[in-house]
């Protein structure tokens, strides 16, 4: 039977879809980037195409260790360590980290690595003549949901090293979060999913395992002004600052509001992403800062949700202007909707205005 114009429209839609990879896309991005708002010369598109390609790597392999980890040994549990932020380490985390390691030293791009996992940044010398980028990455968030086969994530953010650092403190780094050139996340669940921005709205592809290449599923998302779902760990409610009470008490009490938790952010962020609503982490009696980091957990987000048309702060302050004074810095989060975000403030706002010792913050 005949295609109607309708049908052959579809399928060449769908082919194109289909065909759209990772790599192909960066490049387009990048491109459109510096046209644009020229902050990025046609090398550096070059380059942070080709970061984007090895981070989808990484991505793989940590995908495909993850489905197969309950019949492997030696990659569930922990490793009996602690790490630099006093967290028992996983075996995943370790092997997490190492992934993103070896396929950067590979690279000839990336001249510095710094992680969660890593006390100090990781050099690798001979990458640096050429390539003057830092990659910053959470290897697995969300490490208690490995165990239990929950979604975990990745997370990212790529820098330009600025001067020479020759003492390697890395204080370079110490800057606000306008200065990522690019960020994003990989989400391991039912399927693996690449969401990343360069700056220029935000994408999501999905591995096809047959082919074994992320295929683009949703270009430019746009959060919604507003959503139903707020995501907190409201075991903490104890320690929080009444402000967060207080907003706690109004979803309790109004109609419109639903609670979802996963104990991984990056899966909690991604619901939020595409569906609208707040995820918190204020800071709390034991962790007055919170729990997240701003290098390579919150600044990421933050640069992702403004590009979807959101909004992320710690409460008191825009995220994305927040300067570190040290490279694992945590900072209270509240991200997601607008509307949502606002509401969360406005409480903290109240309770600074209502107390003579200036702001009591979301900490
Ligand atoms: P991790 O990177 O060490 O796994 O810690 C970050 C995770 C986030 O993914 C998640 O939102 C949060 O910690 C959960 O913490 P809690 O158990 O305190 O709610
Ligand atoms: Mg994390």
């Amino acid at each position: 039977m005949a295609q109607t114009d309708e049908q052959s429209l579809m399928h060449e839609q769908l082919l194109d879809r289909d065909c759209t990879t990772l790599s192909r896309h960066v490049l387009q991005q990048v491109v459109k980037t510096i046209s644009s708002n020229g902050s990025l010369l046609s090398p550096e598109a070059q380059d942070i195409s080709a970061i984007m390609n090895r981070l989808g790597l990484a991505g793989k392999l940590i995908a495909r260790r993850l489905s197969r980890a309950g019949l492997m040994e030696n990659a569930l549990g922990m490793t009996g360590g602690v790490n630099v932020q006093g967290e028992s380490v996983k075996k995943m985390d370790v092997f997490a980290n190492e992934v993103f390691i070896s396929v950067f030293k590979q690279s000839g791009l990336v001249c510095r690595l710094a992680s969660e996992e890593m006390d100090k940044p990781y050099y690798i010398p001979e990458n640096c003549p050429i390539g003057r980028y830092t990659l910053l990455y959470d290897p697995i968030d969300g490490s208690s949901n490995v165990d239990i086969n929950l979604n975990v994530g990745s997370i990212f953010s790529i820098r330009q090293q600025q001067g020479d650092d020759l003492d390697g403190e890395a204080n370079d780094l110490l800057q606000d979060g306008s200065k990522q050139l690019a960020a994003g996340y990989i989400l391991y669940g039912p399927s693996t999913v690449f969401v990343y921005s360069v700056g220029n709205g935000v994408h999501s592809f999905v591995l096809d395992p047959s082919l074994g290449e992320f295929i683009l599923a949703e270009e430019n998302i746009t959060i919604p002004e507003h959503g139903p779902v707020y995501s907190v760990n409201e075991g903490n409610f104890w320690q929080w600052d009444d402000s967060i009470r207080d907003y706690i008490r109004y979803v309790h009490r109004h109609e419109g509001y639903t609670a979802r938790y996963s104990g991984a952010l990056v899966g909690d962020f991604h619901r939020i992403l595409l569906q609208g609503g707040v995820f918190l982490y204020p800071g709390t009696v034991k962790k007055p800062e919170g729990k997240l980091r701003l290098l390579y957990e919150t600044a990421p987000l933050a640069f992702l949700i403004n590009q979807a048309g959101g909004r992320a702060s710690t409460g008191n302050q825009d995220l994305m202007k927040v300067v570190p004074e040290k490279l694992h810095q945590r900072t209270p989060l509240v991200i997601g909707s607008t509307e949502d975000v606002q509401l969360v403030e406005s409480f903290i706002q109240d309770r600074n205005r209502r107390t003579s010792e200036g702001p009591v913050a979301a900490r």
